[in-house]
């Protein structure tokens, strides 16, 4: 129980007490939101990318000085670490649960943000996904789930209209992980190359930790596809393309977000190619926005020595779009600001931000990308 005599300071606790949630000090109330992504294990590059964009908005936020509820907020974030791995995912958002998080922005991965939405759901916690691309995360009528991203039913279909109408392709293999992004954007984009008219000459399936494809592409090899299109991450896209190259083969390699980031060349070396892989992130920044994000990515790399790998500024954006919401509805209690968040209008660095009745982005936008002389080349922008 804290006890003070100080009217200010009585002020502040009781913001904070009566939002039951984070701790409270003199004048000042701590808004802790929780972050959860792999850190460890075979994408903890991207786990880290994302927590990095956390961060960057936490402190940003803290140096603005809001006042919320008539006291100083003092932003702390909660890193926690899923490993990419559905069980530690729930355990993670338990323990955030425990902890009192005002908000989380997370997980990762689809295969642990849905399993844990419906433990910050019961918890009355809102939860915004700045990565998940599975459509089931926001089709569950959990009130408190939001994504910043377009969905896999947008990433799959995309790609694989373009696969055929662009790219040309007739014969296509797919291959996928079998997680649930995986699986999910390998479906649709299947579903939409063969609407398109190509023939789907081979199907075949890996898990998440593999990194010897031999026996998959062999097979995929002998059906001579054109295309091959791998459901999964970069951390396998990279060995899969060095395997495809020993093999001989030439086909181009399609994949969704999680194979579309900027460590994929050094992941794929020599056989990345020039135009040889094409993907998708499920972002758009439209010219407008573009000198907002390109600042973003100077910023990070000055903090951090590092470019940013995929989805660290959707990420800063979730942040600041909770942020937002907490400091409109004047409280960082999750029954005040839930209501604001669901009808917010906020112009993010990486485009207006506003959500559906599901808690989908509006207008969700995708950019598809290749790779030129070891770096990542936009295609274009797709709404
Ligand atoms: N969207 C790609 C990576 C994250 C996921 O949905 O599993």
């Amino acid at each position: 129980m804290f006890h003070t005599n100080h009217p200010i300071a009585a002020l502040a606790l009781a913001t904070a007490l009566t939002a039951g949630y984070g701790a409270a000090h003199a004048g000042e109330v701590v808004i802790k939101i929780g972050h959860v992504a792999p850190l460890t294990g075979n994408i903890a590059h991207m786990g880290k990318d994302n927590e990095n964009g956390a961060r960057m908005a936490i402190e940003e936020l803290n140096a603005k000085g809001w006042m919320i509820g008539g006291a100083k907020a003092r932003f702390e974030l909660l890193s926690e670490d899923d490993a990419a791995d559905p069980k530690q995912g729930t355990a993670a958002a338990q323990k955030l649960v425990d902890a009192k998080v005002n908000g989380v922005i997370g997980h990762l991965n689809s295969g642990t943000t849905i399993p844990a939405s419906k433990i910050y759901f019961d918890a009355g916690i809102p939860q915004i996904s700045p990565s998940a691309t599975n459509p089931k995360y926001t089709l569950q009528k959990f009130d408190t789930a939001f994504r910043v991203v377009a969905n896999d039913g947008q990433l799959g279909g995309t790609l694989g209209r373009y696969a055929v109408g662009t790219l040309h392709g007739k014969a296509v293999a797919v291959i996928d992980d079998r997680t649930a992004y995986g699986q999910g954007v390998a479906d649709e984009f299947l579903k939409a190359a063969k609407a398109a008219g190509a023939q789907i000459v081979s199907r075949e399936y890996t898990n998440n930790q593999a990194t010897d494809f031999a026996a998959i592409l062999t097979t995929v090899k002998f059906k001579k596809p054109d295309i091959v299109f791998y459901g999964g991450m970069d951390a396998q896209a990279g060995p899969l393309l060095r395997q495809m190259q020993q093999l001989g083969m030439d086909a181009k390699l399609m994949g969704g977000d999680g194979i579309c980031s900027t460590e994929l060349p050094k992941l794929a070396g020599e056989a990345l190619g020039d135009g040889k892989v094409v993907c998708a992130e499920a972002g758009g920044v439209t010219k407008e926005f573009e000198k907002g994000v390109t600042d973003f990515r100077a910023r990070y790399k000055q903090k951090f020595g590092d470019d940013v790998k995929l989805y660290a500024p959707y990420v800063y954006d979730a942040v600041m779009v909770m942020a937002a919401a907490m400091k409109k509805a004047n409280s960082a209690d999750p029954k005040k600001y839930l209501p604001v968040l669901k009808t917010i209008h906020y112009k993010g660095i990486t485009g207006p931000i506003s959500f559906d009745g599901n808690g989908d982005i509006n207008g969700g936008t995708l950019t598809l990308y290749t790779y030129k002389n070891g770096a990542r080349e936009s295609l274009g922008v797709v709404k």
